[in-house]
């Protein structure tokens, strides 16, 4: 009977027998766990006769707040522009100070008093929209269940401020289409528990997802699961959103219109959604949807130049290769100027979309992963390019690549970002092959997705020396982060599990200043003696300042069905969120391994019981 009652599989079947049921009253009410919250006597009731008041660059905060009240009231609160009116609840901007002084961005400060009702001030927007998750939270997980007449709020005072800036998750909607019911129901669960990027993985080998105007073969033929069909077969028509008779389930793709109003739904809730277009590698779908361009034009009588302006592959190419997943043909040509012209077309195209939809576009996900090796060796054009830049192994093309793909996106004022591989390059250290930070890009502001730490790769280390080299670094680890892997080995656990198995606790057990005391040794099952981090760079003062955030992987290859995707996310991500937005946990400072050990499991404990009394039921 003291055993927690968690509603998932995984918790059911694997270490649950650890876990200790805590009393509901010793629990911190919000997820993930505030800077300061300091409990008063006593509490406020919220009812129907409560308003709204708030500062007029709050407005759609304040109407997010009604909107989010109104099922368990049964009404909506009146809203009354203007932070100064009389009302119970008031939204303002304004300073916020927290034990170690003023906080910057996104921070809030909470006061509920039993007399006085609500006051929240916000450094910002985003602080004040985060006060209002933490607000709902503090509501008892029973309101959620029926309409109330009265709800009582306890009396406290919370400053809150993120301890990383960048808070994301990914979802990968190549593999597996996603209707966009699905994506703005993640981009709800993001907002409550404080994650503000969305990196929206739109192509890859199996399918290509945005509707790109005056290339209509891309989302007709690529955004057809596998594209493997005859052309007749496989046209995805227009509007293919959820399973579409007839053709591959996994099938379909984003409108300019679903996609302005998935960048409308993520902005009103502070979260900036980051497009990836992967390339050069992983991009079948690309490839093959220009090939079906190029023989449809030719069909059509139209002239050798205008039907292969996009063309993304060397026609007298003879390279062989394989990619990690088995693909050959997945590498898009980076010697032809039809490569960068379409490049261009689909980058202009996502600011068009991100302009029409009032949304920030900073950044521009490139991909770059998992080239395989002897892409473009047997390419003409790409001999022609090496003999003019002095190249002579056709892998180190791949920076001749980003560099101009970096171009394309600087003089549009955006930021390359890409997976680790675009700011490592191969070299020999002591007779092996190694990779390690590359110089050349160092100063260009890349920002580079760490997730290859897979133990005894060599790649252990590579976020913490790319952090050091200067490199800004998203912790994007396959071993804690990768929420595509199954919770457990367990036959009725679903997902991949190439880099190991990631319960709900590994997120929440990876301390990103220290790498090397936490994942690996989870993911091994045991605690490593020191000299087996002999060789590992440690993260230096400077390197601290470029790890500038964490990223749960939502990878798609399994996510069949909905409820597939959210069974995968939920209730990792809240431990994500945890490690993202919390201050640096005190177990991750104590020294001595054995008391360390059990602060832990002490924290997870107590955590797993939030989830577990609070988050889920509420959910
Ligand atoms: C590796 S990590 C990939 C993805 C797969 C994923 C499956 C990385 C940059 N690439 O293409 O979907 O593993 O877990």
């Amino acid at each position: 009977a003291d055993r927690l009652p968690v509603p998932t599989p995984a918790l059911r079947y694997y270490r649950n027998a650890s876990l200790r049921l805590l009393p509901a009253d010793s629990l911190t009410p919000v997820v993930p766990t505030p800077r300061q919250l300091t409990r008063r006597e006593g509490h406020w009731t919220l009812d129907r006769t409560a308003a709204i008041a708030y500062d007029p660059a709050l407005a759609r905060e304040a109407a997010f707040l009604a909107d989010a009240l109104a099922p368990l009231l049964g009404t909506r609160l009146r809203l009354l522009e203007g932070a100064e009116r009389p009302a119970s609840i008031r939204l303002r901007l304004g300073a916020v100070y927290l034990p170690d002084g003023p906080a910057g961005p996104e921070a809030y400060h909470l006061i509920v008093d039993p007399e006085a009702g609500i006051t929240l001030t916000g450094t910002d927007a985003a602080g004040a929209f985060y006060g209002i998750q933490t607000l709902q939270q503090l509501i008892d997980p029973s309101f959620y269940r029926q309409t109330s007449e009265t709800i009582p709020i306890p009396a406290l005072e919370v400053r809150d401020a993120p301890r990383f800036g960048y808070r994301g998750l990914h979802l990968d909607v190549a593999r597996n289409f996603q209707p966009k019911e699905v994506v703005l129901r993640l981009l709800d669960l993001m907002a409550r528990y404080k994650l503000n990027r969305f990196h929206f993985h739109l192509t890859d080998d199996e399918g290509w997802r945005l509707e790109i105007e005056d290339l209509p073969e891309l989302t007709e033929v690529g955004g057809c699961r596998g594209h493997t069909e005859t052309e007749a077969t496989c046209l995805v028509p227009s509007h293919g959103s959820g399973p579409i008779p007839g053709r591959p389930p996994g099938s379909g793709y984003y409108t300019r219109e679903d996609f302005i109003e998935i960048l409308r739904y993520a902005t009103a809730r502070h979260i900036e959604v980051i497009p990836e277009i992967d390339v050069p590698g992983h991009a079948r779908a690309a490839i093959k949807a220009m090939e079906a361009r190029y023989a449809r034009l030719k069909a059509a009588g139209r002239p050798e130049a205008e039907a292969a302006a996009y063309r993304l592959v060397d026609p007298a190419d003879t390279s062989v290769y394989r990619s990690v997943q088995g693909w050959n043909d997945n590498v898009i040509n980076v010697c032809l100027p039809s490569t960068y012209r379409f490049l261009e077309k689909v980058v202009d195209e996502l600011r068009r979309l991100y302009d029409e939809a009032g949304a920030p576009l900073h950044v521009v996900h490139t991909g770059g992963d998992e080239v395989p090796h002897g892409a473009w060796a047997g390419s003409p054009a790409c001999r022609a390019v090496m003999q003019a830049e002095g190249i002579d192994d056709p892998a180190a093309l791949q920076q001749y690549f980003l560099d101009r793909f970096d171009q394309i996106l600087r003089r549009r004022g955006l930021r390359t970002a890409g997976w680790e591989e675009i700011g490592l390059i191969a070299t020999e250290e002591n007779g092996r092959r190694v990779h390690r930070p590359n110089p050349r890009f160092r100063d260009r502001g890349f920002l580079v997705y760490a997730w290859n730490n897979i133990w005894g790769s060599g790649a252990e280390d590579h976020a913490y020396r790319l952090a050091n080299a200067g490199y800004d670094v998203i912790l994007s680890l396959a071993s804690n982060l990768y929420f595509d892997l199954a919770y457990t080995k367990h036959p009725d656990e679903a997902g991949l599990y190439w880099a190991g198995f990631v319960d709900n606790d590994a997120p929440y057990r990876l301390e990103p200043f220290d790498l090397f005391l936490g994942p690996i040794q989870h993911w091994l099952g045991h605690t490593l003696p020191p000299e087996a981090f002999a060789h590992h760079e440690r993260l230096t003062t400077e390197g601290r300042r470029h790890i500038v955030g964490l990223q749960g992987q939502l990878w798609g290859e399994t996510l069949r069905t909905p409820d597939r995707v959210f069974y995968m996310a939920v209730p990792r991500m809240l431990a994500l969120a945890e490690r993202a937005w919390a201050e640096r946990p005190a177990w991750s400072q104590i020294v001595d391994p054995e008391a360390r050990q059990q602060a832990l499991q002490a924290a997870w404990n107590a955590f797993a019981n939030r989830l577990g009394q609070r988050e889920l039921p509420r959910l």
